[in-house]
C-alpha cells in the first residue's frame, strides 16, 4: 500500500484544496492529511474561520482524504514519515523547495496550486459583499431621509 502525506490549515475549504488532494490522492492507496491546529496556526501566523476540529471534519468528509492528524509544529514531518512508513510526501508548489530535506526519507513532489482560489480571497469576496450591502443600506436610508423630507 503506498501511502501519501501532506499538511495543511485548509481553511474556508475551497477548489484549491480539493484538486490538491484528488491529486495527491491519485499518487498513492492511501491519503494522510496533517491539518494544522489552531495552536500552531497562531505559529504560522495565521488565523483561520473555522477550529481545527471543524476543519478536521471536513477533510474527513472528503473522497480523498483516508486520514486525518493533527500538524502541532514543524518539525513533526520527519517522524510522521516513519510512522505512518509514508511513500510520498507532497504539497502545493508555493511550497516548493521548503521541504526537500524530507527526500532522505521519502519521495518528495511539489504539485502546482490552482490559481484564482485561496482562503484568502475566498474572505475578501465575504468583505466585499458585507461592503456592498451596507453601502446599499446607506443609500436606502439616504433616499428614505430625502422623502421625508420632502412630504
Ligand atoms: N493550495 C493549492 N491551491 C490553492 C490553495 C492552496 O494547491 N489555490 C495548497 C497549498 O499549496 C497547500 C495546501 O493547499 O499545499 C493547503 O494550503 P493551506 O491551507 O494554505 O496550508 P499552508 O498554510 O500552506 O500550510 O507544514 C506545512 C504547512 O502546514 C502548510
Amino acid at each position: 500500500m503506498k501511502k501519501v502525506l501532506t499538511y495543511g490549515t485548509f481553511d474556508l475549504f475551497h477548489l484549491g484544496h480539493v484538486r490538491l488532494l484528488e491529486r495527491l490522492h491519485r499518487l498513492g492507496d492511501k491519503l494522510i492529511v496533517g491539518c494544522s491546529t489552531d495552536e500552531f496556526n497562531a505559529l504560522k501566523g495565521k488565523t483561520s474561520v473555522y477550529t481545527y476540529e471543524e476543519r478536521a471534519a471536513i477533510l474527513r468528509a472528503c473522497r480523498y482524504v483516508d486520514e486525518v492528524i493533527p500538524e502541532n509544529d514543524w518539525d513533526q514531518k520527519q517522524h510522521d514519515i516513519k510512522k505512518y512508513a509514508i511513500d510520498v510526501f507532497a504539497m502545493g508548489d508555493d511550497w516548493s523547495g521548503k521541504f526537500d530535506e524530507l527526500a532522505a526519507f521519502t519521495e518528495v513532489y511539489y504539485l502546482p496550486r490552482t490559481e484564482g482560489v485561496s482562503t484568502t480571497a475566498t474572505k475578501n469576496i465575504i468583505t466585499n459583499a458585507q461592503e456592498q450591502k451596507k453601502l446599499q443600506m446607506k443609500n436606502a436610508l439616504e433616499t428614505l431621509r430625502d422623502l421625508i423630507d420632502k412630504s
